[in-house]
C-alpha cells in the first residue's frame, strides 16, 4: 500500500488573514487525518490497496460508502491545501486566456464558483475543473468530487474550495459568504495553472 498523509505545505498560522491557526489545525490534524486513517482501514487487505487513489475514485459508486467519503476526503482535503498560499500568486498566461475564453473574466468565474459555494446545501465542495477542452465550474455534496463516476460533472480538479462548517466555523461561524470571500485573497493560482498545464 502506497498511501501517505502528506505534511501540510505550510505552517498553521499561514494564511491567517483569511483562515485562522487554529481552524487548520482541527481540520488538517484531526478532520483530514481520520478521512485518511478510515480509507486506509477500508482498502487494507483488499485489491484496491494497490491501486492509485484517482483509479479508486473513478469507480466510487461501485466500493461503498466507507470509500467513497473516506477516500473522497483523502483526496479532496489535499487539493484543498494545495489550492491556498500566503497571498501574491497569479495564474499563468495559459490558465488566464483559457478562463478569460471560458468565463469572460476572472472575477466572473470567481462569482460562478462563489455562488456554486454558497447554493451547495449542506456540506460539500465547489469547484474548477478541466472536462476535455473546457473549463467548468461545478460543486459536489460531502466528500464527493469530480474525479467519481457518481459525479454530476466529471473532469480534473484544478481548484477546490471546501465549504464544509468546519473549514470556517470558528472565525465567520454561520457566515459562510464572508469565508468564501476571504477564502479568493489565499487561492494559489500558480498552482491552479500547474494542474491546468498537467491535466
Ligand atoms: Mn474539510
Amino acid at each position: 500500500m502506497s498511501f501517505e498523509f502528506p505534511d501540510l505545505p505550510y505552517d498553521y498560522s499561514a494564511l491567517e488573514q483569511s483562515i485562522d491557526a487554529q481552524t487548520m489545525e482541527i481540520h488538517y490534524d484531526r478532520h483530514h487525518r481520520t478521512y485518511f486513517n478510515n480509507f486506509i482501514k477500508a482498502v487494507d487487505g483488499s485489491p484496491l490497496a494497490d491501486q492509485s487513489l484517482e483509479a479508486i475514485l473513478a469507480k466510487a459508486g461501485e466500493h461503498g460508502a466507507a470509500i467513497r467519503n473516506n477516500g473522497g476526503g483523502f483526496y479532496n482535503h489535499i487539493l484543498y491545501w494545495n489550492s491556498m498560499c500566503n497571498g501574491g500568486s497569479s495564474a499563468s498566461a495559459e490558465l488566464g486566456a483559457a478562463i478569460d475564453a471560458e468565463f469572460g473574466s476572472l472575477a466572473t468565474l470567481q462569482e460562478q464558483m462563489t455562488q456554486a459555494g454558497l447554493t451547495r446545501f449542506g456540506s460539500g465542495f465547489a469547484w474548477l475543473i478541466k472536462q476535455g477542452d473546457k473549463l467548468v465550474v461545478t460543486s459536489t455534496p460531502n466528500q464527493d468530487n469530480p474525479l467519481m463516476d457518481v459525479a454530476e460533472q466529471q473532469g480534473t480538479p484544478l481548484l477546490g474550495m471546501d465549504v464544509w462548517e468546519h473549514a470556517y466555523y470558528l472565525r465567520y461561524q454561520n457566515k459562510r459568504p464572508d469565508y468564501i470571500k476571504a477564502w479568493w485573497d489565499v487561492v494559489d493560482w500558480a498552482a491552479v495553472s500547474a494542474r491546468f498545464a498537467n491535466a
